[in-house]
């Protein structure tokens, strides 16, 4: 599970992830419909490149949290294809 959100300046961020066996479950379903599929593969295309700042922002298809989303995150969603444990 990963909750990750961002509010304006001055307002409190959470940030919650539990990790299972060193894998975040599921982190390529983006859109968090339960299966990795087109849908997410074209969130990451349509959110290609970097993540608003500061880091971490609120940026879902940022697959491995790295600020950006780019061909590492591409790559999650091809791999973490089909339905989610
Ligand atoms: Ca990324």
């Amino acid at each position: 599970m990963r909750i990750c959100r961002a509010k304006a300046a001055g307002s409190l961020s959470l940030t919650l992830e539990i990790t299972i066996g060193g894998v975040v479950p599921c982190a390529a379903d983006v859109n968090h419909s339960g299966t990795v599929n087109i849908d997410d593969l074209v969130a990451v295309i349509t959110s290609w490149g970097n993540c608003p700042r500061p880091c971490p922002a609120y940026c879902a298809a940022d697959v491995n949290h790295d600020c950006m989303v780019n061909i590492d995150d591409l790559v999650a969603v091809i791999t973490g294809w089909g339905n989610c444990p």
